[in-house]
């Protein structure tokens, strides 16, 4: 056993605990801490999400809470109209709140700005009004191309003020991916930035919006770029047609621009997200209904107040960015945390050292940053005063059972309840999850569906399956931060989503997300995996994401990804490929313990054919272990795409130890 192993930071009284009550302390101030809320939505559906659409300011009210009329096509709040940066900025200027922080900025290198809600009010405005001169109408799609800086966000804001939808395209995306989504919104404006500090290094980030450029079909009518390097910058001179950000806001110095008035179920942004097949899918977000629900999900589950500073780790890149570090917070009027850099950058102690030094209340990230902070050690956080913290979250893949109390012991040191949040880029916000001021939590399983949430776990007939059963998750009633459709593809939206388990002819109406499930009889979920990745082994069925939460189950495995490799008899065979902790060696008594481990937690049925031994997994650059080629390395077959990798390095590395 080395320092580093998280196994032994934990006390077998954690390690054999399944459920953890709510602390005290935390229910007596929670926002939501009467379980009535679910049997109220349950009554008054969907007349109950009036709740969330109360918690914003409205130009003129709606008359109609949903409009089922046309499934899946739904509408919320349709004839209701408002503005969301009006919501994010103006309204807590106006309430007496325009000194309060509300985005609390850092560079990699400790570099800082803090916006307060007067300041960005202030920046809003004059971007939306240099916007306008460059020509950007209402409903002309505008690209985002740009890394966490504070321009991002208030960018974003300021295309809502003036109803542009905007596009962010997670910068560490390459210029062929920016050019694609360019392409498919037909958006002819780009924001971008010269470069970005990463690990040390700048990065030069024009070169690649350049590079993008170069690929978009139609006419660009202007660039703007923001400059973060300043003397480390790569020395590009701007072209015709592109601005110095700074030189922009400048000319437009005290300009103010009125929010437009915009119909709730107007197009606040697209979020290109990746499907199965090749070509991105352009989820469609509204203003009314998404707002409206991350509003009420930062309030119910994150537990935001004004006056609370909250961190969440991930990109605005990404759907948990926008709805969580952008939207959700600043329309609650709360002080939201952006980091420009690594959590191991210059150490590892990086992302502690930010919650004591701005005292942050509420921490959201995933469980991939845990199981990484799990195998640096707990020295690093507690090199630091945490105490600051009163509620952790996660998101964006299941968190295996050891991780999840790892993190309850060491950095919510057992006083923060822990919210594990299911949901997706096309659901706009948190779906399933526990509420933190009520619910038990076991480590594991997300937790039972949302109030108003109808997430149900069915065969593949669609009929519900029993408690501990494996079967797919589906939502049965719509909610209103759902996607609306794929960007002017409403035929693939129906049959991405909505084909399974609908009834067309009965106008009933069932979403898919794609994901395997289970449900316990305490009607907890517990979310399996993409059903893409899900294993049938001799006619049995078995969650890759499970297996894999087995062998990290065992001492001195650090992570773990499981697919199906083929196999003559039993049809697939379950491939483990495996990295180990610091200190830890993949003998074979290694892999015994592994394929134990497996048998212990599931049973022989998963039992791994194959163990790998790997130093690193190949991942996306938004940190999902990407399966597909795992398989197609087991299966020793022809490679498809790599070029959305992180780290395509590693991948021949792996291909020689499994033909060994
Ligand atoms: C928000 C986000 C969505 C997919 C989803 C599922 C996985 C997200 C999860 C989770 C288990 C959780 N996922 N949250 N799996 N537990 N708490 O991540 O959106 O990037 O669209 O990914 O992520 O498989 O279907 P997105």
């Amino acid at each position: 056993m080395t320092d580093n192993d998280g196994e032994a930071d934990l006390e077998a009284r954690l390690v054999e605990q399944e459920r953890f009550e709510p602390p005290a302390g935390f229910v007596e101030q929670a926002n939501v801490a009467d379980e009535s809320i679910y049997e109220e939505f349950e009554e008054n559906w969907p007349h109950a999400w009036t709740r969330a659409a109360d918690m914003l300011d409205w130009d003129s009210e709606y008359s109609q809470v949903l409009d089922d009329s046309e499934g899946p096509f739904y509408e919320w709040f349709a004839d209701g109209t408002l503005n969301a940066s009006y919501n994010c900025v103006d309204r807590h200027v106006e309430n007496g709140d325009k000194n309060r922080a509300a985005i609390q900025w850092e560079g990699e290198y400790g570099e800082t700005r803090t916006y307060t809600y007067q300041d960005l009010y202030r920046e809003v405005n004059e971007f939306a009004a240099a916007l306008r001169d460059l020509g950007v109408e209402e409903d002309d799609v505008v690209t985002l191309y740009m890394p966490m800086v504070p321009e991002l966000p208030i960018a974003m804001l300021a295309c809502a003020r003036i109803g542009a939808p905007h596009s962010v395209v997670f910068a560490g995306f390459s210029a062929d991916a920016l050019a694609t989504r360019m392409n498919a919104a037909d958006s002819r404006y780009l924001i971008t930035c010269d470069g970005y500090y990463r690990r040390g290094d700048p990065l030069d980030h024009l070169q690649k919006a350049n590079d993008g450029l170069g690929g978009v079909d139609h006419g660009v009518d202007a660039t703007v770029v923001v400059d973060r390097l300043g003397e480390d910058g790569f020395g590009h001179d701007l072209k015709g047609n592109q601005h110095d950000w700074d030189a922009l806001l400048a000319e437009h110095t005290g300009a103010r621009v009125d929010p437009v008035e915009r119909s709730a179920e107007d197009m606040l942004f697209l979020m290109y997200t990746s499907g199965t097949t090749g070509q991105p899918k352009g989820v469609k977000h509204t203003t009314g209904g998404y707002l409206a629900y991350t509003t009420w999900t930062s309030h119910a589950v994150l537990d935001l107040e004004p006056e609370d500073t909250y961190w969440c780790s991930a990109d605005i890149g990404w759907i948990t960015g926008h709805s969580y570090i952008v939207y959700g917070p600043l329309s609650l009027g709360t002080t939201t945390v952006m980091y420009e850099g690594t959590p191991d950058f210059p150490e590892r102690d990086r992302l502690w050292e930010l919650v004591e030094k701005y005292a942050v209340d509420v921490f959201y990230t995933a469980p991939t940053a845990i199981r990484a902070f799990m195998k640096w050690g707990s020295e690093f956080p507690e090199r630091h005063d945490l105490s600051s913290l009163r509620l952790l979250g996660t998101v964006g893949e299941p968190i295996n059972p050891r991780a999840w109390k790892w993190y309850y012991k060491h950095i919510g040191d057992e006083a923060c309840p822990i919210v594990d949040t299911w949901w997706q880029t096309e659901t706009g916000g948190m779906m399933v999850t526990t509420l933190p001021g009520i619910n038990t939590m076991k480590p594991g399983s997300a937790g039972p569906p949302l109030p108003g949430i109808d997430a149900r776990v069915v065969d593949a007939s669609g009929e519900e399956v029993d408690a501990g059963r494996a079967g797919y998750l589906t939502v049965d009633r719509p909610w209103p931060g759902m996607l609306r459709t794929l960007y002017q593809n409403d035929e693939r939206f129906v049959n991405e989503y909505w084909q399974e388990y609908s009834d067309p002819d009965a106008d009933e109406w069932v979403y898919f997300p794609e994901d395997g499930a289970k449900i316990d009889e305490d009607g907890y979920i517990t979310i399996l995996g993409r059903v893409d990745d899900v294993i049938n082994v001799s006619g049995h069925r078995l969650g890759t994401m499970e297996i894999e939460s087995a062998i990290v189950g065992v001492e001195g495995v650090a992570e773990a990804a499981v697919v199906g490799g083929d196999h003559e008899v039993t049809g697939e065979a379950v491939y483990a490929y495996v990295i180990l902790e610091d200190g830890y060696e993949g003998t074979d008594e290694m892999q015994d313990a592994i394929i134990e481990g497996v048998n212990e937690a599931i049973g022989p049925i998963a039992k791994p054919e194959k163990v790998i031994f790997t130093p690193e997994l190949p991942k996306t650059r938004s940190g999902k272990i990407m399966r597909r080629l795992l398989e197609e390395i087991a299966n020793g077959e022809e490679l498809g795409d790599t070029t959305t990798l992180r780290n395509p390095e590693i991948v021949e590395d792996i291909q020689v130890k499994v033909s060994d």
